[in-house]
This record gives C-alpha cells, sequence and structure tokens, in this order.
C-alpha cells in the first residue's frame, strides 16, 4: 500500500501502459482519475476499455473516473484536475503517459502526422503536468509526477523520426519541471519503457522476424508487460523514492545497454 489514500491522474489511462499505471496505482491504495482517447477517430471501442479499466479499480475497493478526451487540448487536462478535486478532494499523483506512435516512413512524413505527434505527446504531456503542477502547489502538501518517456528518447528508429523527438522531450520537460516544481515539494521523474507489448507497436511487432529479433536482443529474454513499468511508476510516485526528481529510469530489460 505504497500510494495509500492518494489521489491520482493517469492520461491514457484505458490501455496498454497506462491502465498498468492505474491498476497498480489502485492496488497501492490509491483513488484514480483516468483520462482516455476515444474520439470519433480514434478506432479504438471508446467505452470498452475505459470501463473495463474502471471496473477493475473497484475490484480493488478504489474509486475510479474515467474521461474522455484529447490531452492535446488544454482544457482536457483542467477538466481532469477538476474531475480529481471533485470527486476526491485534490490531486497527489500525475502519471502522465499519453503517447501514439502511427509508424511512418521518414522522406514522406506527412506534416500533420508529426504535427498530431508532437500535440499528443510532448504539448498533451506539458499540459497535464501544468495543470496537476499547479493544483499541487496550491494544496501545499507536495505531489509526485511520473511522464512516460521511453528508451526511444536515447536511441532513434526509423519508422519512429516524428515520435522519438516527443519521448527525447518529455524526459527534458522532467528535468525542467523538477527544478521548477522543486521549490513546492513536488518531484518529477519519468520512466523509460523498452519493449513493452501493447496496442501502440502490436502492428509493428505481428512480423515474427522482428519479434525474434528483438527476443534476442533483451537480456531479460522477454518483452515487457504494462505491469513491469507500472510497478516502477508506483515507485517513483510513492515517498520510497523521496529524495528523488529530475531522474529517468529504463524499465527495459537490459535492452539499451545490449549494444554489442
Ligand atoms: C517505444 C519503442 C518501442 C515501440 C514503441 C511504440 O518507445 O520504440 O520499441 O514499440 O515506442
Amino acid at each position: 500500500m505504497l500510494l495509500e489514500g492518494k489521489r491520482a491522474i493517469v492520461t491514457g489511462g484505458s490501455r496498454g501502459i497506462g491502465r498498468g499505471i492505474a491498476v497498480e496505482f489502485a492496488r497501492q491504495g490509491a483513488d484514480v482519475v483516468i483520462n482516455y482517447f476515444g474520439g470519433a477517430d480514434s478506432g479504438f471501442s471508446r467505452d470498452k476499455a475505459a470501463d473495463e479499466t474502471v471496473a477493475e479499480i473497484e475490484a480493488l475497493g478504489r474509486k475510479a473516473i474515467a474521461i474522455e478526451g484529447n490531452i492535446a487540448e488544454p482544457a482536457v487536462s483542467t477538466e481532469l484536475v477538476q474531475a480529481a478535486v471533485d470527486a476526491f478532494g485534490g490531486v497527489d499523483i500525475l502519471a502522465s503517459n499519453a503517447g501514439i506512435c502511427p509508424f511512418h516512413t521518414f522522406l514522406d512524413m506527412p506534416p500533420e502526422l508529426l504535427r498530431q505527434v508532437v500535440d499528443v505527446n510532448l504539448n498533451g504531456a506539458f499540459f497535464a503536468v501544468q495543470a496537476a503542477a499547479n493544483r499541487m502547489k496550491d494544496q501545499g502538501t507536495g505531489g509526485a509526477i511520473v511522464a512516460t518517456s521511453s528508451i526511444s528518447a536515447l536511441v532513434g528508429g526509423a519508422m519512429q523520426s516524428h515520435y522519438t523527438p516527443t519521448k527525447a522531450g518529455v524526459h527534458s520537460l522532467m528535468q525542467s519541471v523538477a527544478i521548477a516544481l522543486g521549490p513546492y515539494g513536488i518531484r518529477c521523474n519519468s520512466v523509460m519503457p523498452g519493449a513493452i507489448a501493447t496496442d501502440i507497436n502490436k502492428d509493428d511487432w505481428s512480423d515474427p522476424q522482428k519479434r525474434a529479433y528483438l527476443d534476442k536482443r533483451i537480456p531479460l529474454g522477454r518483452f515487457g508487460e504494462p505491469s513491469d513499468v507500472a510497478k516502477v511508476v508506483a515507485f517513483l510516485a510513492s515517498d520510497m523514492a523521496s529524495y528523488v526528481t529530475g531522474a529517468a529510469l529504463l524499465v527495459d530489460g537490459g535492452l539499451y545497454v545490449n549494444l554489442q
């Protein structure tokens, strides 16, 4: 029960790593507002994933609220904070996690696709952090922010030239806000997940050759699960990490260091 009585927001919290984080937060004793994207063009069955996540959290005996919205819109972050205040009385933890990676070749990258990825992954993180941090500052009791960066903040990807700069950006954002928010007792860190099997890379890794190659490259010998990342996020969000801020933690089974 690392997060007993804490009030958390998780963006991109209905599926993938975000869902893992939301459920782990609840398991550790927190109530959770999850944000999810279910717009008409999202291609995802809108209420199902969010409903399932809410049900999972409630089954753990915690409260959960699901709020639909594109995190690229600053108003969505304001709404998330308001929802946490109305339902739980405040915000202690933000997991800024919403992200997209529509794999695409570089030379013919459409400007609109680049803008969309930057808007969601980087600008969206900025807005969420800003809104949550203002509330935490007003509460006067500190807080913890953990962003989902990526191994892709450190290494490139031919099909991810729009995406990897946003993950480096999220890492950098956490470094800057760690300094800006330290005086308010708000800790800001990021996790850098490696190869975690979720919807975001389902198509990319449907190629058995690519999967077999990655399997070989990961020293721990397996792809990660959302829960592998979620446990680390919960740790960084908890008082166990009371003197950790501005840090980035790889959660990749050793993939990054396995260069040779
Ligand atoms: C990651 C990394 C993974 C990929 C995801 C979408 O940060 O590159 O391998 O599956 O992005």
